[in-house]
């Protein structure tokens, strides 16, 4: 119909078309979450019944993780490699900051069967 054909635009006319393209698609490509990190999380793991309850998943470093101590005895969360080593008393709770990435196995130094692997992600 009145379509021109692609010569008759004037050349301004096209770099302008190609320049608000360009910056539609940057906006696009931005996550909001790209800019700044997720704020540190917090979770809570409960020692009860001599074992460890459900651990969280998605857990980063600088997360802080609470133990809390439901059973009448003390228990431990200590990383085989060490990388955190967490003493409750009975009906206590102690929170630490969780520092290394990597599926981490702990266990309970007093009660070795009581054990669990932390999966940690880096921030
Ligand atoms: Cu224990």
């Amino acid at each position: 119909m009145l379509e021109l054909p692609k010569a008759h635009l004037p050349r301004r006319g096209l770099l302008r078309i190609a320049g608000a393209a360009a910056l539609l698609t940057l906006a696009a490509g931005t996550p909001a979450t790209a800019r700044s990190p997720a704020p540190p999380q917090k979770y809570t793991v409960v020692m009860a019944n001599m074992s460890f309850g459900k651990l969280p998943s998605g857990v980063k470093v600088g997360d802080t993780i609470t133990w809390v101590n439901r059973d009448t005895v003390a228990h431990t969360a200590t990383a085989r490699d060490r990388s955190f080593d967490v003493r409750v008393q009975q009906g206590q709770s102690v929170s630490m900051v969780v520092k290394k990435a990597g599926n981490i196995a702990f266990f309970c130094i007093y009660h070795p069967a009581m054990r669990g692997t932390l999966a940690v992600a880096a921030q």
